[in-house]
């Protein structure tokens, strides 16, 4: 297919026009923000006067002449391109005749305020590029053409800027690649408000051949193995004294001496000799591990082999507490419908939102739902993974009570501190307060979900004005509601009775529905609304969770005879959003005696062992010790990690065998960084740490929220950045630190609690 270029021969002029306006608009720019695109358009400029000397008639690049986008002349529609608005920008971007047409009703108050895009292509270090692309606009405008990194600060590889007119001119622009490899850049024209000028309206651009080019690749480093991860790994936060204490390394030969180095004085405190050989197979590795659990001295260190050093670490008694505080304390910084006060919240403090009532989907009918937390890095608010958040903070305290039930349990930094009651409570009975106003009254079912339509823009909560609406009700929702419900119901007894009595109301009333429903799937999305789904493949763990916490909150039998007859129908495990069968299994191990039948009791515990067992030889067959096998890295990777442990901890907790508290210590420390890409999965904590995450509040302030647990490696490359970042990787490799990437980089409420547990479990016992 070849396409006939517009160029037309006024271009000359045209050109003489631009240099004229192009620098009168110079000498007007803000020196901060412009600099870079400053020293750039004297450059831009003459690749543009240079290109109107070539020939009219171009044929379209093919994939052999070095191009690289796929759809430049849009023949393949909107593929690979769309459109970015915000600070006021407004304007729709369609294919017409064969061309990008964007059709500009406001310019909004920044350049990048109207963006066109274009994604689907690398970029390597050292490689010489032709950026050229015909564009016009039906007023005048000075455009700027970047390709940028696609996240964190989107610091640009190239900018250049050109003035617009109604005649179509191809502008053109070289660069070379400066930086380090970038598999999913980001090719941005924007069309918004010039700096410098005044806000625009009505106008239209028109673009079309854009092509991006490889004209020298002579200067292109050897492939970067795409791996700049360390060759000794390990917990980059540290230890505790008494712990285990491991390192991972993969350039160690069996046998071979490491040393442990103060910091303080570069003295060798200790020396030790790696294991034989493990492979490492989610990562493709083999490695050997350094155990220096002996060595008990409180201080700052680095683990030595020949050249290789690991990332610094603390041994001290001390060491988690900090990060156990950011983990519990981010709960608070996704509180929803009130003022979050940057008292306690920092930089991510905001003004009430999502205060509107929100319509019933399906109906005219509209109800308030204000309140709970922001569910992750996006704003819905789902009940499952909230009612699974309370319930892992519940256990939490109950589980490692000293911690939380003392003066510091109440001075940890939330509005409520101080208050009498642990604040751990406190901040799950906020999450509780929004889940009473989630059930439907008349029927005792719980609406799965409040969102609007879509996910917003990368921006804060309060900004996010869309109209709310109440997804319908489901049972996997109406289930854990009426299982933590129940357990609250409980907990809060002591401290607020009529509220612990209208807990229990509200959770038979759940229950009741769930009688009159036949058990089966959970919740599907309705067609408009594409937020967060939580589906899941059955509800009977769900039930099974809420009848035994039933029975534990009423002593009615008819709850616990629905438990005891599950049982009978095999015990299941997990703990997380769609799984939550370990809830019931612990929760009726800890009924009294007499509430228990010795023989279910033991088919109970004897599961629970024989799972802890395979996760412990799972444990044992991988290098860095992590629980997950050898491919079992899905989205929110983390997550089960922690859950993982969790079940290790609930053995530990039942036989006393050490093997099981070990595993989950060397589950915190995977986490922790003893991992093959060498990150601290915890924001804010360890040397290399997530700066980019998938979180709204944290990019549009530019200031990443610490104590975040992100979702970690995920195999099943599930956004674009991450099927461009990371093709090829093996499993555990699967994760990268940019905020485009929301299937390993996001953050989340559930996410975090589990890991709450685990470091306080282990915090608890010392
Ligand atoms: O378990 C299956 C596995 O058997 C299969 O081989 C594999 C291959 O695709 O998929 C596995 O399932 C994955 C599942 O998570 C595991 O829990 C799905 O692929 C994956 O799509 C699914 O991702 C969920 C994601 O939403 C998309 O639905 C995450 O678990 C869940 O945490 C996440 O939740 C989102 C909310 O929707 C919105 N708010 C943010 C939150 C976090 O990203
Ligand atoms: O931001 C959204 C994130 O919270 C969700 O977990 C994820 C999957 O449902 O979706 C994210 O939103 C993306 C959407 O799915 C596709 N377009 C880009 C959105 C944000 O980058
Ligand atoms: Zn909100």
């Amino acid at each position: 297919m070849t396409k006939v270029k517009k160029t037309k021969c006024l271009k000359a002029l045209l050109a003489v026009l631009m240099c004229a306006l192009f620098i009168a608009g110079c000498s007007k720019k803000n020196a901060v923000q412009e600099v870079d695109a400053d020293t750039v358009e004297t450059e831009a400029l003459e690749e543009s006067t240079k290109e109107d000397e070539k020939t009219d008639t171009e044929t379209e690049p093919d994939e052999n002449d070095g191009e690289l986008l796929s759809n430049g002349d849009f023949h393949d529609g909107m593929k690979s391109w769309d459109l970015y608005l915000t600070n006021g920008g407004d304007a729709t971007f369609d294919v017409k005749d064969g061309q990008g047409i964007v059709t500009v009703e406001k310019s909004g108050e920044l350049s990048y305020s109207v963006q066109a895009y274009c994604d689907g292509f690398s970029l390597k270090k050292g490689g010489v590029y032709e950026l050229s692309f015909e564009m016009s606009s039906t007023k005048p405008l000075n455009m700027e053409a970047r390709i940028q990194l696609n996240g964190g600060d989107y610091r640009s590889y190239v900018t250049a800027r050109f003035n617009l007119s109604e005649e179509a001119q191809t502008l053109k622009r070289k660069f070379t690649m400066k930086e380090a490899n970038d598999p999913a850049p980001r090719l941005c024209f924007n069309i918004g408000k010039p700096s410098g000028s005044k806000e625009m309206e009505d106008y239209r651009i028109a673009l079309d051949n854009v092509s991006l080019r490889l004209i020298d690749g002579s200067k292109i480093e050897d492939e970067q193995k795409g791996d700049s991860a360390m060759n000794i790994n390990l917990n980059q936060v540290g230890f505790l004294p008494k712990s285990r204490k491991t390192a991972v390394c993969r350039t160690a030969n069996p046998g071979e001496t490491y040393e442990i180095v103060d910091i303080s004085n570069g003295n060798t405190v200790y020396s030790g000799k790696f294991s034989e050989a493990i492979s490492a197979v989610a990562s493709d590795e083999t490695v050997c591990v350094a155990d220096f659990s002996d060595f008990v001295t409180q201080g700052k260190y680095t683990l030595v082999k020949g050249e290789d050093k690991s990332y610094e670490f603390v041994i001290d008694e001390k060491v988690y507490d900090e990060l156990l505080n950011k983990s519990f304390v981010f709960l608070y910084s996704q509180r929803c419908g009130v003022k979050v006060e940057s008292e306690y919240a920092g930089m991510v403090a905001h003004p009430e939102c999502h205060t509107g009532e929100a319509i019933i989907y399906g109906t005219e009918t509209k109800k308030d739902v204000s309140g709970g937390w922001h569910d992750a890095g996006d704003y819905g608010r789902y009940v499952v993974p909230g009612a699974v958040t309370v319930n892992d903070l519940f256990l939490t305290y109950e589980d490692s009570r000293e911690l939380w039930d003392g003066a510091a349990g109440d001075n940890t930094g939330i509005p409520e501190s101080g208050n009498g009651v642990p604040d751990i409570l406190d901040e799950a009975r906020f999450e509780l307060e929004w889940m009473l106003k989630m059930q439907d009254e008349k029927t005792g079912g719980v609406y799965h979900k409040v969102t609007c339509k879509q996910f917003p823009g990368f921006v804060m909560p309060q900004a996010e004005k869309e109209q709310l609406y109440l997804s319908p009700v489901s049972n996997t929702a109406t289930g854990d509601f009426a299982a933590v419900m129940a357990k609250a119901s409980i907990l809060y007894k002591d401290y607020d009775s009529d509220f612990a009595k209208h807990c229990l109301k509200v959770a038979k009333d759940a229950w009741k529905y769930l009688e009159a429903i036949p058990s089966g799937a959970g919740f599907k999305n309705p067609d408009e609304i594409v937020t967060g789904e939580y589906p899941d493949g059955s509800d009977l763990d769900e039930r099974y969770w809420a009848s035994l916490e039933l029975f534990k909150a009423t002593g009615e039998e008819k709850y616990k005879a629905y438990f005891e007859e599950s049982i009978a129908k095999g015990i299941k495990h997990g703990y997380g959003w769609e799984l939550v069968s370990s809830y019931g299994n612990m929760a009726y191990l800890t009924l009294s005696e007499e509430d228990k039948k010795e023989e279910l009791k033991n088919i109970v515990t004897e599961a629970i062992i024989k799972e802890a067992d395979s996760i412990v030889s799972e444990v044992l067959k991988d290098g860095y010790m992590c629980n997950l096998g050898a491919d079992k890295y899905e989205w929110g990777s983390n997550m089960n990690v922690c859950n993982r442990a969790r079940m290790l901890l609930d053995a530990y907790r039942l036989s006393g065998e050490e093997k099981y508290y070990n595993g989950a210590y060397d589950q915190l420390s995977y986490l922790l960084g003893q991992n093959s890409i060498s990150y601290s999965f915890v924001t804010g904590f360890g040397s290399l740490r997530p700066k980019n995450t998938h979180h709204r509040p944290s990019i549009a302030t530019g200031y990443t929220v610490p104590g975040m647990v992100v979702g970690g490696p995920n195999s099943n490359l599930q956004d674009p950045y991450a099927e461009a970042a990371l093709k090829g990787n093996p499993p555990a490799k699967c994760y990268v630190d940019n905020d485009q990437s929301y299937s390993t980089n996001e953050v989340t409420i559930y996410w975090n609690s589990p890991f709450t547990y685990l470091l306080s479990f282990i915090m608890n016992k010392k």
